[in-house]
C-alpha cells in the first residue's frame, strides 16, 4: 500500500471513451483491469467523469457548418468540436462496466457547466475555475499523484499539467491511459507534460 499522501487519479474511463463509445479511443477498454489492480495499491482513489449536459457547448453538433474535430473560438479560447458524449445519466456518460468504482473515495464530474469545457479535473478550460479536486487532496494531505485513463492527449494532459502546476509531484503511467491522437496531439502532449515536470513512466 502507498502512503497516505499518494492518490490515484482515474480519468474518464467511460463507455464514451471506449471502443462502440461516442468518441471511441482505440483499445480505451484495454487498460480497465491494469487500473483495478492499481487502485488495489493506493489509500487515496479519486475518479473523474466527463459529465456534460445535452447541447453542450463543446458537441459540433450546437455550431451549425462545423464537423466533429474542427475548432470554434471560445471566449475562453481554441475548443475542439466533439461528437455528442457523455451526456449526464447517458450510457455512454457511465464508467466501463468492468471498472470497479467501489474503491473510489471521490467520484469528481466535470464539463456539466453548458457553455464551458472542462478538461482538467482541476480547472476548467478557462483555467481558472476550479473543480474542487485541489481543496480534497489537500485537506487530506496528498502531495503525490499517479494519474491514468482517458485519453493521454486531452482530460489526462490537462490534468497533469494542472497538477504539476499546483505543486504536486504527478506521475502518468503511460502504459494505463490511451490517447485520441489528432494531428500529432499525443506526441504533442508528451512534450508538453515533460516541460511541465510530469514524471512520464510506464
Ligand atoms: C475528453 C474530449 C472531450 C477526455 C473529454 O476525456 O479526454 N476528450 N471530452
Ligand atoms: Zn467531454
Amino acid at each position: 500500500m502507498q502512503a497516505t499522501d499518494d492518490a490515484l487519479i482515474v480519468i474518464d474511463v467511460q463507455n464514451d471513451f471506449c471502443p462502440g463509445g461516442a468518441l471511441a479511443v482505440e483499445d480505451g477498454d484495454a487498460i480497465v483491469a491494469g487500473i483495478n489492480a492499481l487502485m488495489e495499491e493506493f489509500a487515496v482513489v479519486v475518479l473523474t467523469q466527463d459529465w456534460h449536459p445535452p447541447r453542450h457547448s463543446s458537441f459540433a453538433s450546437e455550431h451549425p457548418g462545423k464537423s466533429p474535430f474542427e475548432t470554434v473560438e471560445m471566449p475562453y479560447g481554441t475548443q475542439v468540436l466533439w461528437p455528442d458524449h457523455c451526456v449526464q445519466g447517458s450510457h455512454g456518460a457511465a464508467f466501463h462496466p468492468d471498472l470497479h468504482t467501489d474503491p473510489a473515495h471521490l467520484i469528481i464530474r466535470k464539463g456539466h457547466r453548458r457553455a464551458i469545457d472542462s478538461y482538467s479535473a482541476f480547472f476548467e478550460n478557462d483555467h481558472s475555475t476550479p473543480t474542487g479536486l485541489e481543496g480534497y487532496l489537500r485537506t487530506l494531505g496528498v502531495e503525490r499523484l499517479t494519474m491514468v485513463g482517458l485519453a493521454t492527449d486531452f482530460c489526462v494532459q490537462f490534468s497533469a499539467r494542472d497538477a504539476a502546476k499546483l505543486g504536486f509531484a504527478v506521475t502518468l503511467r503511460e502504459s494505463l491511459c490511451r490517447g485520441i491522437d489528432l494531428d500529432g496531439s499525443l506526441a504533442a502532449a508528451r512534450a508538453a507534460m515533460r516541460d511541465a515536470g510530469v514524471a512520464l513512466a510506464d
